[in-house]
């Protein structure tokens, strides 16, 4: 019998119970009394049937008030809500992805940014069309960076990303008019049409919510994607260690939470550094810890093998050891709660972009052109505050688990290359992974991603789902705060092999794999979108016919509804386990679980009960497999 065992979500639990007791003595709450506050939570809004759109409403529709003053139906507000959520969604993604391509624009020989990746550089210029013989390679990096920022607001054709996709892929968003132009100007397309007195027909409203998310997926994701890689290096597999065990009391902890690498890779670059390290020692501790929160936690994870301290709703947990110096944060994910609550402890709550300002935080503005400055000095200010700490409050629970991480589909498909009998393929395609869901010794995959919400008892949905999954010789991709759970759950430990069917236990072990492989931060959920292209391409067959399928159990975020769209337009059946406020419109809820099917081959499943989800997407690639005939 195997001796390897999973930590338990009852084991978690424990662990933060243990910290809420800390916080109760200083006073602070968290998010477990104010979810108590705000439930129940508002019918009308849950259905997405309230609009505030114009000043006349708020208009609502119940049984004695069919419409609203405007006239609009409960399909029109519905369809605009979602619309508006998938927008806010789509804008941040891509005002990230944004951020990243201007980060690219100071990269410099010796600076502070360099281009780690020349290689991948070449190849997507080569891709774009742009010389690249003998250039000098910040030169080349200048003009893609240049280029990458024209794709936000080009006034002519579509994003350039999407010929990446399969010819057939492709011909479906033509034929349903889904194509995504610039990228900003999908966003503003859809508070346009969702103004006050434009679309209420929700076949358009959830046509523009695809391509919307396409400009997302196949744009301003896919643009923070690869030149993340370009600027800080291509994942490959590392090992790390995840849950709030990472923390070394002994140490200066500082927390790195939020999204954009351009800020996490400085601060880690600057607390490894001899400089700094000797300076936590002369202020008392033994040396400096960072670890992560969220999506900034995957990047630095899966390229430097940064220790992961927990996922969203665990970022207030990090502050509760008492433990923590600083957490820094940049963009998105982080709750305006970390300003009161570091008021009860010594941590600096330490907030850096413009784009995400909260009270009862040190702003101190970072960009890219002063970045090392600015990280140095942050790094400087927790190893000052060690000495602040309140020994009486510090309690680090003492979970952890390994994990390998780093599968970037680079890293799966030269991870994968030779484990099949065939020939080893020297141009390095997807064929190996092919041939082993083809022999049916893996039945097919599942892109695990998203976030937790309190909806959902924390974790579990994406632990429980996993195992069952795995057990099915399913393998998992995940991302986000879904790859967090695992890592922290101990499913990225290569032994993680021991859960698995027959099958993918033996491709586990012949590729000294994980059977959960971490594919990054939700705007790698492009990388996700590249490997179903590739294994289309290299299979002959369609994105929606591969046993392949997506799932956001827990999801909270408008930015998890955006990701949700472009991997549905992909050709990807996705399944969620929270509501995305649809349920008020049975003609909306119609289209997104099936009649979108006619135009891009998937759609949406909404299942609440995560046992049931499973058996659904089980069902689902089995079904696909029926129908290939393997
Ligand atoms: Fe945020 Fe990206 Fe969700 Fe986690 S999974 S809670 S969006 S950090 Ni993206
Ligand atoms: Fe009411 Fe129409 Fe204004 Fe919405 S747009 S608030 S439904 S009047």
């Amino acid at each position: 019998m195997s001796e390897f065992k999973l930590t338990t979500v009852e084991e978690f639990e424990a662990a933060t119970a243990r910290l809420l007791e800390t916080g109760a003595k200083v006073g602070a709450d968290a998010w477990q009394m104010r979810v108590k506050n705000q439930t129940p939570h508002c019918k009308f809004g849950e259905q997405g049937v309230c609009c505030r759109i114009c000043s006349m409403g708020p208009c609502r529709i119940t049984p004695k008030a069919s419409r609203g003053i405007c006239g609009c139906d409960v399909h029109g507000i519905v369809g605009r809500n979602f619309l508006r959520f998938v927008a806010g969604g789509a804008a941040t993604h891509s005002d990230h992805g944004r951020e990243i391509c201007i980060t690219l624009s100071h990269a410099k020989e010796g600076g502070d940014y360099q281009v780690k990746d020349p290689e991948k550089l070449i190849r997507i210029a080569k891709e774009w069309g742009v010389e690249t013989e003998g250039r000098d390679i910040y030169d080349l990096a200048h003009e893609m960076s240049e280029l990458a920022q024209e794709e936000y607001g080009k006034i002519k054709g579509y994003s350039r990303w999407l010929k990446r996709a399969p010819q057939h892929t492709q011909d479906l968003w033509h034929a349903a008019g889904i194509e995504p132009r610039a990228i900003d100007r999908e966003v503003s397309c859809a508070l346009h049409m969702t103004h006050m007195g434009n679309t209420s027909k929700p076949e358009a409203l959830i046509r523009q919510s695809l391509r919307n998310g396409l400009s997302d997926g196949w744009g301003g994701s896919m643009c923070g994607t690869e030149f993340s890689d370009v600027l800080f290096g291509t994942p490959k597999p590392i090992d790390t260690e995840a849950n709030l065990g990472v923390m070394v009391e002994e140490n200066v902890n500082i927390v790195v939470h939020g999204h954009d690498p351009s800020l996490s890779e400085m601060i880690c670059e600057y607390a490894d550094s001899k400089e700094m390290i000797d300076y936590a020692k002369s202020m008392g501790a033994k040396g400096i810890t960072v670890s992560g929160v969220c999506c900034t936690s995957n990047e630095v994870a899966m390229r430097r093998g940064i220790p992961m301290a927990g996922n969203f709703l665990q970022q207030e947990n990090v502050v509760l050891t008492g433990a923590c110096e600083a957490i820094v944060v940049d963009v998105q994910c982080i709750f305006p709660a970390l300003g009161p609550l570091s008021k009860c402890f010594h941590t600096k709550f330490i907030t850096t972009s413009p784009i995400c300002q909260m009270p009862d935080s040190d702003f101190i503005e970072f960009h890219s052109d002063n970045a090392g400055e600015t990280a140095k000095n942050i790094v400087k200010l927790a190893c000052e505050n060690f000495k602040n700490r309140r020994p009486e409050l510090v309690h680090i629970p003492q979970l952890k688990h390994k994990a390998t991480v780093g599968y970037s589909v680079e890293a799966i498909v030269k991870t994968l290359d030779g484990v099949t009998n065939s020939q080893v393929d020297e141009t390095g395609t997807t064929k190996p992974l092919i041939e082993c869901i083809t022999s049916g010794v893996i039945r097919g995959a599942v892109a695990m991603v998203g976030c937790n919400n309190p909806k959902v008892r924390p974790d579990t949905a994406h632990i429980e789902l996993m195992k069952k999954l795995i057990a099915n010789d399913i393998v998992i991709i995940a991302s986000g705060c879904s790859a967090q759970a695992a890592a922290r759950a101990g499913l990225m430990d290569k032994a993680a092999k021991d859960l698995c069917g027959a099958g993918l236990k033996r491709v586990c072990e012949l590729a000294d794999i994980p059977p959960v492989l971490h594919m990054g931060s939700c705007v790698d959920i492009s990388r996700m979108m590249i490997l179903a292209a590739e294994l289309a391409k290299d299979s002959g067959l369609n994105i929606s016919q591969l046993p392949v399928v997506g799932c956001a159990p827990e999801w909270m975020s408008e930015k998890a509804v955006s990701i949700g769209n472009y991997v549905v337009a992909t050709g990807l059946d996705t399944f969620l386990g929270v509501d995305p406020y649809v349920s008020g419109s049975t003609e909306v809820a119609e289209l997104l679980t099936s009649g979108v099917r006619d135009w891009v081959e998937a759609a949406y499943t909404v299942e609440k009960d995560i046992d049931k989800l499973g058996d659904l997407m089980i069902e689902r690639i089995e079904a696909k497999r029926d129908a290939l005939g393997i």
